[in-house]
């Protein structure tokens, strides 16, 4: 039976696990959630996800959602190196998956539910958040940037799950307005990986043509 991946080619939280799955030889089927119509809150979408988020993962009888503990579950089933190769790498991977999660990634979401809104919905920008959100990605930024002034990667000497989940706010950047090219070692190291991870830059055109085809709808 495959496993099953539910999402919207638009979502930068999909193309993690997309990128992931694709860089650990993990085959997965495509499920298309149309998030412009609204379909992650359909009544049989909500018994997967009761958030009405994607992506998710439908493994059988096991149903995950959250793109990192998707990418964790199936990178234990690959016996990927994605993970870390020693467990002290390990444990460095999940501390910055998790502080990705609540430090990082949450201050993109913020700016692009505002651009959203914006854009799609004609719903003002509140300026308050959009200050919040840039003034927590400058000082998460300032770190990160000394972080990686003498690394390639956020662990160890390779690609890890920290990597993907870290530079995933990239996918949107331009049109959210996210500070990032005021940081060159951040903009370096996503330069990097676009260069030396194909899935990584496969996504990436794969999320760019699915948000002009939804902008050209709106233009
Ligand atoms: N923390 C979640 C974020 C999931 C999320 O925000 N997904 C967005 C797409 S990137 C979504 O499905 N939005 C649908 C909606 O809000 O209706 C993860 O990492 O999977």
């Amino acid at each position: 039976m495959s496993i099953k991946i539910y999402g919207d080619p638009g979502s930068g939280s999909l193309r993690r696990v997309i990128a992931a799955a694709a860089i650990m030889g993990v085959d997965v089927e495509r499920m298309n959630v149309d998030l412009f119509k609204g379909e992650s809150h359909t009544p049989e979408f909500l018994k997967l996800n009761p958030h009405g988020l994607t992506p998710v993962l439908q493994d059988g009888d096991t149903v995950i959602w959250e793109a990192s503990a998707i990418n964790l579950y199936l990178a234990e089933k690959a016996n990927a190196n994605l993970l870390g190769r020693t467990p002290s790498e390990k444990l460095e991977v999940l501390q910055w998956m998790f502080w990705s999660g609540e430090q990082w990634r949450i201050f993109s979401t913020l700016l692009f539910n505002e651009w959203a809104g914006a854009t799609f919905m004609g719903k003002p920008k509140t300026e308050a958040i959009v200050q919040l959100a840039m003034s927590n990605i400058r000082n998460a930024a300032h770190v990160l940037e000394s972080h990686l002034a003498t690394r390639k990667f956020i662990v160890g000497d390779a690609l890890t799950l920290a990597d993907i989940d870290i530079a995933a706010p990239f996918s949107q950047y331009k049109r959210t307005g996210a500070p990032f090219e005021e940081f060159p070692n951040l903009v370096a190291w996503q330069q990097r990986l676009l260069e030396t991870v194909p899935a990584w830059a496969t996504t990436r055109d794969e999320v760019e043509k699915r948000m002009v085809g939804a902008l050209s709808a709106v233009s």
